[in-house]
């Protein structure tokens, strides 16, 4: 599938020195670790299920991700990023019955409306966007194997995975057992199914049932569980040690902590070196979520005259691994620091510029703290200097590191 295009984005070459590596937090660990090499980084993050517009939590994860990736870049690291889409799953189809739409059109349509919203925010995109009904191959070929080596097993048909087989199961969450069980029934998991050698083992491969889209297969007809696609996709399109596995904190169990599962009893590696989960974005005292329907969508910002950058500096201003409400004066204020900056690059000379990128580089690579980041850039737009070059020093970062273009529109 081909992802959304490009924003112009400055290489990082032309900007003077460069970034330190990133230190993360890593959910495994429960610490700061430093990712990736100033050679090269790659990480596979989690993407939509396509059923609804892109939200406000959508969004700030990936533009948490999209730091993450420019900052690599800044370092001198070649990046290989790999997104898969949820082509196919319960919630969509679900959604599609309910309404009376086809499936694949849902799909398609949020798709393109994701790319859209992804463009607007100057998100870049990965190299390998993946769907998950293109890998149905793939997919089925990966279950295949578990199955044979004897870690995934039948039951009735379906495929699922003994839990139990895996030495690494729990090494990702480290949740006790009586968690796991309440989020494996909440996020999409089936501990009462009957036939199960354990409650969270969990599904591989669903056999046809009737008025839902199945394909012929080594398993037998069917489709995959959720976890399988992620896990098959990132090995196939990176390798079975990637640097970052991503996503929001919603998935640390059981999507990431499965996932994780599944790589090493297929390879024996541990699958990511760091497994980095961003906080979740709540309104009007809840998490945003399309089950819950609260939800800020970015393309009816967009359609309500917000400039794009405005949101992105909303997102910008928390830090991504904490919990935050949306609030609609945050984009007010964002709105306006916006502009101050486009007025402060705008003038004929400003504060040391290289000083300031300096500044912004070691907040990003403090685990992220753009926050931080952009204090500095406000502190710099309200005081006077007389540097010429530093205006456009400041707006050829401001792109590349912060994915903010200071160009009026
Ligand atoms: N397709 C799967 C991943 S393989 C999925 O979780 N799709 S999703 O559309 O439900 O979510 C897409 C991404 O947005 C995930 O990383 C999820 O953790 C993140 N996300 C969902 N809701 C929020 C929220 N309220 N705040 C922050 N991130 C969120
Ligand atoms: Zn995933």
């Amino acid at each position: 599938m081909q992802p959304w295009s490009a924003p112009r984005n400055p290489a990082p070459s032309t900007l003077p020195g460069k970034s330190p590596l990133p230190q993360v937090f890593d959910t495994s660990r429960g610490a700061l670790t430093e990712v990736g090499s100033s050679s090269a980084a790659s990480m596979y993050v989690c993407g939509i299920t396509p059923y609804d517009a892109t939200h406000m939590g959508h969004a700030a994860t990936y533009v948490a991700f999209d730091l993450l990736n420019r900052v690599w870049r800044d370092a001198g690291a070649t990046v290989r990023y790999v997104q898969n889409v949820t082509d196919v799953d319960d919630p969509l189809l679900e959604r599609a019955t309910a309404t009376g739409e086809p499936w694949e059109q849902l799909a398609h349509k949020e798709i393109q409306l994701f790319h859209d919203d992804m463009t607007a925010l100057r998100v870049l995109p990965p190299d390998e966007y993946v769907g998950v009904v293109e890998s149905i191959p793939l997919i089925a070929d990966h279950v295949d194997r578990l199955r044979q080596s004897g870690v995934g097993y039948d039951v009735d048909g379906d495929v699922y995975f003994a839990a139990g087989a895996a030495e690494n199961f729990g090494s990702v969450s480290h949740y006790d057992r009586a968690t796991m069980l309440e989020l494996f029934a909440e996020r999409g998991g089936d501990p009462d199914r009957a036939g199960k050698k354990d409650p969270l083992d969990w599904l591989l491969w669903r056999a046809g049932r009737p008025g839902e889209p199945a394909w012929d297969a080594p398993v037998g007809r069917g489709r995959p569980g959720w976890h399988v696609e992620c896990s098959t996709i990132a090995t196939t399109y990176i390798g079975s040690s990637i640097d970052v596995q991503g996503g929001g904190r919603d998935l640390i169990f059981p999507h990431h902590e499965m996932c994780a599962a599944e790589v090493t009893a297929a390879t024996g590696n541990r699958f990511a070196d760091a497994f980095m989960h961003a906080g979740m974005v709540g309104y009007d005292g809840e998490k945003m979520s399309k089950s819950r329907g609260n939800l800020v969508f970015v393309s009816r910002l967009r359609a309500d005259g917000a400039d794009p950058m405005a949101i992105r500096l909303a997102l910008l201003d928390h830090q991504y691994r904490r919990d935050w409400e949306w609030t609609p004066a945050a984009l007010a204020a964002a709105t306006d620091r916006l502009n101050r900056w486009r007025s402060a690059v705008s003038r004929p000379s400003g504060p040391d510029g290289a000083a300031l990128l300096a500044g912004v580089r070691r907040h990003l690579a403090a685990d992220l703290d753009a926050p931080a980041a952009l204090r500095e850039v406000d502190a710099w737009a309200s005081s006077d200097g007389g540097d010429e070059a530093s205006p456009a020093l400041v707006r050829s970062f401001a792109d590349a590191l912060l994915g903010i273009d200071l160009r009026a529109d």
